[in-house]
């Protein structure tokens, strides 16, 4: 069996060694991964280094082999804090107004892909494939051809693929969009972004898309797919049941004295319109005097990507907001909103959820949202809650008995939670239960299963012929 050597930015501990709340969803995923291949993670160790060297740090635990490189401080400050936080994520979740293009941005995710790509190389074998992952790293599939890899590689984007009039707005797109044909698969998380990407090949590069798939520029051919990420289901199904999941569930429904519960749960980031959320919240308890003292909305929002100032920005405006929201509502025994800048384990969250008779999920734009996700599988069976979802969220074409609604809109979401707290059980466990079994079926190991199998399932090259 050949092995699997995954890259990507940050190679995260194994689990239990990572403090709560530190994993995103990429981490989590890819985790589950490498317990079951033999084979390799690759990335950042997240820390600095006065020069960089190159040297890898090798680590064994729990079954994950890792290898880590550490970065210098411009490194970090142009690739990651810089190119990849600064102008792909927000380009890439379709919010111009934020993206900043400086030239030093673009040069240091070369040189840092470049560094990558020849630190990893002489790690690969010739039968391993390699499976490059997110924005961080498109760039990668070009430098590691340079560097003489005729291995089947392939590239999934965790985000969404912004729409080409959007993405022409990016210096040098082409370059970057090109260095994509360098891969043998390209996979999405669902239709819109792959149309999205589909789109900008034929009418930039001039590329034409087989009815296979497969998409043409030129001499180079390369595989385009939509592969849904899921949950680790098994994993969260065995949650569910620990001790300290039951320990959550019950400290959240003694606090919450039968009042319902409202859960959000989001890394603090403006693409998950947290901000949106709350003003559709208060539109609710504008709309609806006589729910005041009867639910809560508890907002988990652990602060991530401190370094960049936009960061900063959200999080002073949604404490100014849960503050006023707070002081025009609360009574002495009530405060509608908990609003907490920390991180719980899944163990944890897994019992918040099932605690929670609406979990509101509203993102701006997302490319798949695992919250949605391990929402619905952590409800109980007898006594489902109601999931309301984001339709902007690449989860909601796989979730479409949630309530699905235009997060943009605060009477979208003040009419949805209403509907919510009246839904009848009936109702809600239909729901539930189409949901459900979606989020059973297409679970991380399907997602996994499908990606490698379709990029083995790829013509080996015979020829190398470097995109750019
Ligand atoms: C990116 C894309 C895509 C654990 N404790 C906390 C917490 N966790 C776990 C959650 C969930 C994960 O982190 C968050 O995943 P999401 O999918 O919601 O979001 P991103 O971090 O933005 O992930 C996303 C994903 O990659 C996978 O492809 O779905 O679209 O943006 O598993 O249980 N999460 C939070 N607080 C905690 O305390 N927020």
């Amino acid at each position: 069996m050949s092995r699997l050597i995954v890259i990507s930015n940050r190679v995260s501990a194994p689990k239990g060694r990572s403090p709560a709340g530190a994993q995103g969803g990429l981490a989590v995923a890819l985790g589950a991964m490498l317990r079951e291949y033999r084979g390799l993670w690759f990335g950042w160790s997240g820390e600095k280094t006065d020069h960089f060297t190159g040297q890898i740090n090798m680590h064994r635990e729990d079954g994950i082999t890792t290898a880590t490189i550490d970065l210098e401080e411009q490194d970090v400050d142009e690739y990651y804090n810089g190119y990849a936080n600064r102008t792909l994520w927000p380009l890439f979740h379709y919010r111009i107004d934020l993206a900043e293009y400086d030239r030093s941005f673009g040069s240091g995710y070369e040189r840092v892909n470049h560094r990558f790509a020849e630190t990893v190389a002489p790690l690969i074998e010739p039968d391993d494939i390699v499976w490059v992952h997110d924005y961080h790293l498109i760039p990668l599939g070009t430098q590691l051809r340079q560097a003489g890899l005729k291995n089947k590689i392939g590239f999934f984007l965790h985000i969404p693929w912004p729409p080409r009039r959007l993405l022409v707005s990016l210096p040098f797109h082409e370059r970057l969009v090109r260095s994509m044909l360098d891969y043998d698969l390209i996979g999405f998380q669902n239709e819109e972004w792959l149309d999205s990407f589909r789109d900008y090949v034929r009418h930039e590069l001039g590329g034409t898309v087989d009815d296979d798939g497969t998409i043409v520029v030129g001499k180079r051919k390369v595989k385009a797919g939509c592969y849904p990420i899921g949950v680790d289901f098994e994993e969260f199904t065995e949650a569910v049941k620990s001790d300290e999941t039951q320990l959550a569930y019950d400290r959240l429904l003694q606090s919450a004295e039968d009042k319902k519960v409202i859960i959000g749960v989001d890394r603090l980031d403006y693409s998950k319109g947290i901000e949106e959320r709350f003003w559709g919240y208060r539109r609710f308890l504008e709309e609806h005097p006589d729910y005041h003292g009867q639910v809560l909305l508890l907002q988990i929002a652990p602060p991530s990507r401190g370094e960049v100032h936009t960061y900063e920005a959200i999080r002073e405006r949604l404490d100014e907001l849960s503050g006023r929201i707070n002081g025009g509502f609360a009574e002495v025994d009530w405060v509608p909103i908990r609003y907490v800048n920390r991180g719980y384990n899944r163990a944890e969250l897994a019992g918040f959820y099932r605690a929670s008779d609406i979990g509101l999920i509203t993102p701006l734009r997302d490319g798949m949202n695992l919250v949605a996700k391990e929402y619905v599988a952590a409800q109980d069976p007898e006594d489902p809650g109601v999931l309301i979802l984001s339709r902007f969220a690449g989860s909601a074409s796989q979730l479409g008995d949630a309530l699905l609604v235009n997060p943009y809109s605060k009477d979208e979401i003040s009419d949805a939670i209403r509907q919510a707290l009246d839904m009848p059980l009936d109702e809600r466990k239909r729901r539930w239960r189409s949901m459900y079994d979606s989020v059973a079926k297409e679970d991380v190991v399907w997602w996994r299963q499908g990606f490698v199998e379709a990029l083995k399932g790829v013509e080996k090259r015979a020829n190398l012929t470097i995109a750019s």
